[in-house]
């Protein structure tokens, strides 16, 4: 716990079906402090039972999306301290990997170490033009503690990962979208922009997108034949719902299709 009140440390909007959650620490480029992981797990507690909810945006206030895990906080941990703080920081970010909606990373900024981690942790990293992606753990004699040093391999695979993680480099806008950090580089308002991609998300089946979220994530790692048996299974759960009922007539209608998300 810390001593921080959570009250501010995120600010919360809600666009119509999307939740915009603004990582709100900018005098410490929204280092990720106990308090910060805290907050942010209360709003994700507060959204998870929402049935209007079609996606969730995540950014930062000021000049950075997050400058990592709070380095103040953690200059002090001994090795118990250290392993608790990176267990809580991993089942946190699993839980964005794992929320029903997409979560959409408006890169902002400074997205190094814990935020780099963070961003990846969601579904689709945009990367607005001041974008600086990097895990520079290395330069404070650490290594990423928050998944960084597994989900970097499989976004971008093993050359640039290890590039990343050994020179302590950053990289821009371009080149994360380049090695496949990021999805796409927003010029202008990388929130608008983030709210653009919620809105392609909302006009599709809601149930689908559920589920194709569901697929690619929990059989990543798997071997193709499980992911294979797993998409199948999905696939076909997804001929118990209206949306498809609708999806398909309003194709064959040649009409905009309206979905319930049932
Ligand atoms: N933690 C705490 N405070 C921070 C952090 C941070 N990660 N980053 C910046 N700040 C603070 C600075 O101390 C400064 O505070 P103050 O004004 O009180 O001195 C304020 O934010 C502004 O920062 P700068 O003056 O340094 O701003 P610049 O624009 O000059 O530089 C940089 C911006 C390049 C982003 C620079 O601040 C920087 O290098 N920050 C540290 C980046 C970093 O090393 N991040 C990795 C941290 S380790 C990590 O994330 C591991 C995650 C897993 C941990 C699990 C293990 C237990």
């Amino acid at each position: 716990m810390s001593t921080e009140s959570n009250g501010a440390l995120i600010l919360r909007e809600r666009r119509g079906a999307v939740a915009i959650l603004t990582l709100n620490r900018p005098r410490a480029l929204n280092a990720l402090s106990a308090g910060l992981l805290d907050a942010l797990d209360a709003a994700l507690d507060d959204l998870e039972g929402d049935d209007g909810l079609r996606a969730v945006v995540i950014t930062g206030a000021g000049k950075a999306f997050v400058a990592g895990a709070d380095i103040s906080e953690m200059a002090a941990y001994d090795p118990i301290l250290a392993e608790a703080f990176a267990s809580r920081g991993q089942r946190l970010l699993n839980r964005l990997t794992a929320f029903p909606v997409p979560v959409i990373a408006a890169v902002n900024g400074f997205a190094l170490g814990g935020g780099c981690e963070l961003a990846m942790a969601c579904d689709i990293v945009l990367a607005g033009e001041h974008a600086r992606f990097g895990q520079p753990e290395v330069k404070l004699g650490v290594i990423p503690g928050f998944g960084g040093t597994q989900r970097l391999v499989r976004r971008v695979g093993l050359t640039k990962a290890l590039d990343l993680c050994l020179t302590a480099r950053m990289v821009g806008a371009d080149e994360a979208v380049e090695m496949g950090l990021a999805a796409r580089k927003i010029e202008g308002d990388v929130v608008g922009g983030a709210l653009a991609v919620a809105e392609e998300i909302e006009a599709n089946g809601p149930v689908a997108v559920r589920l194709a979220k569901r697929a690619i994530h929990e059989n990543a790692d798997g071997d193709l034949e499980a992911g294979l048996a797993a998409e199948r299974t999905l696939f076909a759960l997804c001929f118990a719902t209206r949306d498809q009922t609708e999806g398909m007539e309003a194709f064959l209608d040649r009409r905009a299709a309206h979905f319930t998300g049932s």
